[in-house]
C-alpha cells in the first residue's frame, strides 16, 4: 500500500465498509449509523457531488386526467414545484388503479407508461417523475448546468445526483398521497436512471425497495471488477462522454482506480437493511453484470451484519440492455415476496461462474 500526491491510500481490494476514515472499525449498530453518514459524505465527494437538502416547500398541480385501461385505472399528469421560491418545475405522471387503495407504488426515474401496465396487473400503483427533462436536460458529453445546478450554485452535483434528488422530491410529494403505501415505496429506473435511482434509494431511506436495471458503471456494479467488455470508469466519466454525470473531478480516478477509497458496494450498504434488488441481463456485458454480483455479494456482509441478508439480490435474465416486462415481473415478484410473504419460484441469487479478483479480507463484525 502506497499513497499518491493526494492523500489517497492505494487499494486494489474493495475497500472495506466497516471501517471508518479515523482507522476505528464498527462493532455495533450505533457505530454503523455513524459510519453511513460517513459512507455518503465521502461517495458524494468524490463521485456524484452534494445534493441539497429537502426544500421546505413545494407544490403539486394536476395538469389533466383521465380514465385508462378500460376505466379500471386512472392516469394523472401533474407538475411538481420545488426547489428556491418553488421555481423549478418536475412532471409527475401518476397511473394508479381505480380502486380506493392505498396501493403500493413503483417510483421510476424517466416516464414509461409501457410499464404501467404491468404494474396495474400486479396491482401496484405506478409513478414516473422527469428530473432527466426538467431538473438538468441530459446532454451527455455537452455539459450544461441545468435548472436545478442554476437554482443552487453552492452546490457540485453532476446529474446523476440532480436525478436522484429529483425522485427525493416526487417523494415528498408521494408521502402525502392518501393512496400510496408509503411504507412500500420502490424506487427504480433503468440504466443511466437506473444509477440515480440506486443513489435515490441509498440516500434517501423513505424507499422500502430499491431496484436499479442494467445500471451498471456508476450504479450497481463495482469498478474493481469487470467482465470482458464492461464499461470502466475512465470511459464513463471522460470529458468526451458522462463526465457530466459525476463530479466534476471523478474523471481522475480513470487512471488511477486503486485509488478511488470507495466501491459500488458501499453504494449498495447504503440501502442496508431495506431491501435491494438488481435487475440484470446476461449480455449486457456493458453494464458490467459480474461487477453487480461482486458488489452485491461484498454489500451483503452489511445485510448480514444488520441481521437479513435476503434483504439484496441480484436476478439475471437471458438477453441484453433492455428495459423488459420480465425486469418488472422479477422485480415485483421480489417486492411481493418481502413485502407481503408471496411465494416465488424466481431466484434472486444468481452467481456467474467466474472467479473474479480483486477480493477482500474483512467480513462484518460478529
Ligand atoms: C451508455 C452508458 C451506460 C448507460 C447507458 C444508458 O452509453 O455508457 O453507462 O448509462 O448509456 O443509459 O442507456
Amino acid at each position: 500500500m502506497g499513497h499518491t500526491v493526494e492523500g489517497l491510500q492505494e487499494m486494489s481490494e474493495f475497500p472495506d465498509p466497516f471501517l471508518f476514515a479515523n482507522g476505528r472499525r464498527v462493532r455495533n449498530q450505533e457505530q454503523w449509523q455513524e459510519r453511513r453518514e460517513e459512507i455518503k459524505d465521502i461517495l458524494l465527494k468524490y463521485e456524484y457531488g452534494r445534493m441539497p437538502p429537502a426544500p421546505e416547500d413545494w407544490s403539486a398541480r394536476v395538469v389533466s386526467s383521465k380514465a385508462w385501461f378500460g376505466g379500471q385505472a386512472i392516469y394523472v399528469v401533474m407538475t411538481l414545484n420545488v426547489g428556491t421560491g418553488n421555481s423549478l418545475e418536475m412532471a409527475v405522471r401518476v397511473y394508479r388503479p381505480a380502486g380506493e387503495g392505498p396501493f403500493p407504488a413503483v417510483l421510476n426515474i424517466g416516464d414509461d407508461a409501457s410499464k404501467a401496465k404491468v404494474a396495474f396487473t400486479r396491482g401496484f400503483m405506478m409513478v414516473t417523475c422527469s428530473p432527466e427533462l426538467d431538473l438538468d436536460p441530459d446532454t451527455e458529453g455537452r455539459d450544461v448546468a441545468g435548472p436545478a445546478q442554476l437554482a443552487y450554485p453552492a452546490f457540485d452535483w453532476g446529474s446523476l445526483a440532480v436525478w436522484s434528488w429529483g425522485a427525493c422530491r416526487a417523494m415528498d410529494y408521494l408521502e402525502t398521497r392518501e393512496d400510496v403505501q408509503t411504507q412500500h415505496m420502490i424506487v427504480r429506473g433503468h440504466s443511466r436512471m437506473g444509477k440515480a435511482a440506486l443513489l435515490a434509494g441509498a440516500m434517501d431511506e423513505r424507499f422500502a425497495m430499491v431496484a436499479p436495471n442494467g445500471s451498471g458503471t456508476g450504479g450497481a456494479s463495482v469498478y474493481r471488477v469487470r467482465n470482458p467488455g464492461a464499461e470502466t470508469l475512465a470511459s464513463i466519466s471522460s470529458p468526451e462522454r458522462f463526465a457530466s454525470w459525476f463530479h466534476r473531478d471523478f474523471h481522475r480516478f480513470g487512471d488511477s482506480l486503486d485509488h478511488l477509497p470507495f466501491d459500488q458496494h458501499w453504494l449498495h450498504a447504503l440501502v442496508a437493511p431495506r431491501l435491494l434488488l438488481s435487475t440484470e441481463a446476461k449480455e449486457d456485458r456493458w453494464a458490467n453484470p459480474l461487477g453487480s454480483q461482486a458488489a452485491v455479494e461484498a454489500a451483503r456482509h452489511v445485510y448480514q451484519f444488520l441481521g437479513v441478508p435476503e434483504n439484496i439480490g441480484v436476478h439475471v435474465r437471458t438477453g441484453g440492455h433492455e428495459n423488459l416486462d420480465e425486469d418488472w415481473h422479477a422485480m415485483l415478484d421480489f417486492a411481493d415476496l418481502k413485502f407481503f410473504g408471496t411465494i416465488t419460484q424466481r431466484r434472486f441469487d444468481h452467481k456467474w461462474d467466474i472467479d473474479y479478483s480483486p477480493t477482500y479480507k474483512w467480513s462484518h463484525p460478529e
